[in-house]
């Protein structure tokens, strides 16, 4: 695909991925999620990535979904947009590998639906949070009404979805909506760091961790449970990821996945 909005760069197992559309504060439009799906699907298929990062160009994560996009559409039109990114952030949670957002800026709006579609939050301690749709007269469309209540509880969201205000990245830590705060000139190589950690580790550990534990909160814990025992079982055996990590910690060397 010819990428217009997005670029990735691959290093040491770690993609990062940077949506560059400054002048528009990296605004999602129709072009974004084609080229995001395109983006994951090729990440997907290459054997070198082991965790994705999404972030921003500019004083923007991303403030939102593209307003002059939307003013125009009828109904329908507006369901399919929703519908589009609802598909698109759905299928970040059910890539094999981790994703991690590092929020450089403000995340709005859309920007704030994709980055809790991801499966942790860094920000910038400049960075602004919100759901300001209520503001223009709408509603999150991106499944943020599900995601932030499961995140933060439901009070803290609907404060955040029904007054549309924005909240820094010191309260957006203490509702539980980022799990770490950095100067901004210290976002990217810390999330450089826990991105080169987790990928360092054992490639099928760290996907069934994501797989069963995203799969397990939406289920019944002791089917969880049972699910966690056979995936659990199959790293073991001959030849297996999980027989190399304990060899490797008795014979006292590196492992080699
Ligand atoms: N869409 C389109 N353009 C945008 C957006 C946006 N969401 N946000 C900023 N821009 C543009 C501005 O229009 C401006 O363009 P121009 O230079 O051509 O006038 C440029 O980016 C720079 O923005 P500002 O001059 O406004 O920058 P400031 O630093 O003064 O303000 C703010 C920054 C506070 C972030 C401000 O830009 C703002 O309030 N933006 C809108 C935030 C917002 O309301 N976001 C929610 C959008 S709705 C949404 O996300 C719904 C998601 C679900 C959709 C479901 C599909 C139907």
């Amino acid at each position: 695909m010819d990428y217009q909005i997005l670029t990735s760069v691959v290093t040491d197992g770690v993609a990062t991925v940077t949506i560059s559309r400054p002048q528009a504060l990296n605004a999602l439009n129709t072009q974004f999620f084609h080229e995001m799906d395109s983006m994951a699907a090729e990440l997907a298929a290459n054997p070198e990535v082991r965790v994705m990062v999404i972030t921003g160009e500019g004083k923007a994560f991303v403030a939102g979904a593209d307003i002059a996009e939307m003013v125009h559409k009828n109904q329908d039109e507006g369901s399919a947009f929703s519908r589009l990114g609802q598909n698109t952030f759905r299928s970040l949670e059910k890539l094999p590998f981790p994703v991690i957002a590092a929020i450089n800026g403000f995340a709005l709006g859309g920007g704030l639906e994709l980055a809790m579609a991801c499966d942790f939050r860094i920000a910038s301690s400049k960075a602004r949070f919100g759901q300001p749709e209520v503001n223009l007269g709408l509603i999150p469309g991106y499944a943020g009404t599900q995601r932030l209540s499961r995140l933060t509880g439901l009070a803290d969201a609907l404060l955040l979805l029904l007054t549309g205000e924005m909240i820094g990245a010191e309260e957006a830590l203490r509702i539980g909506l980022v799990q770490k705060v950095l100067e901004p000139e210290q976002l990217m190589p810390e999330v450089m760091r826990i991105a080169k950690l987790i990928a360092a580790k054992g490639p099928k550990a760290v996907q069934k961790v994501k797989k069963i534990t995203r799969m397990g909160y939406g289920m019944d814990f002791d089917q969880g449970s049972s699910l966690e025992a056979i995936e659990f079982g199959s790293l073991f055996g001959p030849g297996s990821e999980g027989e190399e990590g304990m060899k490797a910690f008795l014979e006292k060397r590196q492992p080699n996945w």
